[in-house]
């Protein structure tokens, strides 16, 4: 087959190629706004939503994408040109690929082109949910006070520009002012991102901000919007240049920018949302009453797992998780700090088979065809750390638990700050609290607890007593003889120990 572009026009042609959307796209409506669209976004939501709106019947679920950040122009152009379409491209565990073109994104929006066009977007009636994928950093909790971060430059410009907001705080606010003016329904705000209770901490941030910036609206807020936690699962890693040329060899899809995942998805949602919602359980998702259980299984296994394997795998000067995680010492040292640090910690999973969860989450980080990035793991790990991996840390100093493996991988944390690897490779570090963590970080050669202060992460870890002397002994440790022989020690002194 001949390369072709991706758009409406062309779409029909693809058939047979691969599987396209069987409904009529230009009778769906955009009853979902969904703030960015990235990979997980295309490998997740949309594309239950797709599922779904292949039932004719179903009409008014679609999605209007918007691209809130300055720097989401390449996609929301790439998005553009083809009409809200792109492929979804599963690689399966025997390395085969099963490509999918999604049409559940109906229109899509750049927010700095048109910030009022957003904001009325998302108060049109026929909108019922706004979800989110805005990554950790985008709540803008401060881990130091538990609070909204009023020092946010951006926040201070959104209080001063409402018209014109930067923070999807500011849109929101706006969008549902807009709804109490004139009279119409609330919504419901759906978080997909990685955070513990994402709906109540989307919630909190929201009121805090509103309180601040339009204390009118709040009770309207309270009564009106409803937030439901999530818990949302599936690898998905960087689109890289190869995925798209190899699309266009093999089934001649000029696609700018295709979606490559694993085969697992999971997603479990309490079911609150005051303006109704699709039956995405028609399509896999579950419903329950409290996700809480879920949330903290997944973030602090799969989540935290991976942060591990990141971090270490980084220092080893691996570039792919599977790499890591195929390590046989960082396998052995995962698979100790899930069981005696997290698994104690986790309750209530009733119906769940944690072993066999563990199990199946080393399998899923050790396919060797998914090739997620290291750095893509690594980025922003400043925000990834108070969510994933200190909640575990924490509810273990209350009981007197095991801590090591935990301060072992920051330690290592510490040590990646530098910036190079143990080969003295570059690392190349994305992290909005970058210069921070390499100025704590140099600090530490010296004093290793240096790194610990850094309060907008660790809040007052620094002064319990078990962790920093973990930490620091690990520090040393590292520096001294490299994360291998390390995790190798831990490791066989674990085995005699038990
Ligand atoms: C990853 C997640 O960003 C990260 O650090 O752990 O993106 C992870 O791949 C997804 O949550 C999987 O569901």
């Amino acid at each position: 087959m001949k390369n072709l572009k991706l758009n409406n026009q062309n779409l029909t042609r693809f058939e047979g190629e691969v599987a396209i959307p069987k409904y009529n796209r230009d009778n769906v409506k955009a009853g979902i706004v969904h703030v960015g669209i990235g990979g997980f976004h295309r490998s997740h939501e949309a594309l239950y939503t797709d599922q779904l709106l292949h039932n004719e019947s179903i009409k008014d679920w679609g999605i209007c994408g918007v691209a809130l950040l300055d720097f989401d122009t390449k996609i929301y152009n790439a998005l553009k040109e083809q009409d809200g379409l792109y492929t979804l491209v599963v690689k399966e565990l025997d390395g085969s690929l099963t490509k999918r073109i999604i049409g559940s994104i109906v229109e899509v929006l750049y927010a700095p082109e048109n910030p009022m066009k957003v904001i009325e977007k998302m108060a049109s009636p026929e909108v019922k949910i706004i979800s989110l994928t805005i990554t950790e950093g985008g709540y803008n909790y401060d881990e130091a006070t538990g609070e909204f971060n009023f020092e946010n430059p951006l926040i201070k410009h959104d209080i001063e520009h409402k018209q014109t907001p930067k923070t999807i705080f500011g849109y929101l606010t706006q969008a549902l002012k807009l709804r109490k003016e004139r009279g119409l329904k609330g919504c419901t705000i759906q978080s997909c991102d990685n955070i513990q209770g994402n709906g109540h901490m989307t919630e909190k941030m929201l009121l805090s901000y509103v309180k601040f910036a339009e204390p009118e609206l709040v009770s309207w807020i309270e009564k009106n919007v409803s937030f439901p936690n999530a818990m949302v699962d599936r690898i998905t890693p960087a689109t890289s240049a190869v995925d798209i040329s190899n699309l266009k060899e093999t089934s001649g899809i000029d696609d700018a920018w295709p979606v490559v995942c694993e085969p697992f998805k999971q997603w479990v949602i309490e079911d609150d949302f005051i303006a109704g919602r699709p039956t995405w359980e028609n399509v896999g998702a579950q419903f329950v009453e409290n996700v809480e259980p879920y949330e903290k299984m997944k973030l602090q296994l799969l989540n935290a797992g991976h942060s591990v394997l990141g971090i270490l795998g980084a220092l080893m000067g691996y570039d792919t998780i599977d790499e890591a995680a195929n390590n046989p010492s960082i396998n052995a040292f995962l698979r100790a700090y899930m069981g005696r640090e997290v698994a104690p910690i986790l309750n209530n999973l009733k119906g769940v088979d944690l072993e066999s969860y563990e199990v199946s989450l080393l399998q899923r980080f050790g396919n060797i065809y998914i090739k997620d990035q290291i750095d893509r793991i690594c980025s922003e790990s400043s925000a990834k750390f108070p969510i994933f991996i200190l909640p575990t840390v924490n509810a273990q100093l209350k009981s007197n638990g095991n801590v090591e493996h935990a301060a072992f991988v920051t330690a290592a944390w510490a040590v990646y700050s530098l910036g190079k690897d143990e080969k003295g490779k570059a690392l190349n570090i994305k992290d909005a609290m970058k210069s921070v963590l390499n100025e704590k970080a140099i600090a530490s050669k010296v004093a290793p607890i240096e790194f610990l202060k850094i309060e907008s992460i660790f809040g007052k870890l620094k002064d319990s007593k078990p962790f920093s002397e973990a930490f620091t002994c690990a520090y040393k440790d590292i520096v001294k003889n490299g994360v291998e022989k390390c995790i190798l020690e831990i490791n066989t002194n674990r085995v005699n120990f038990i």
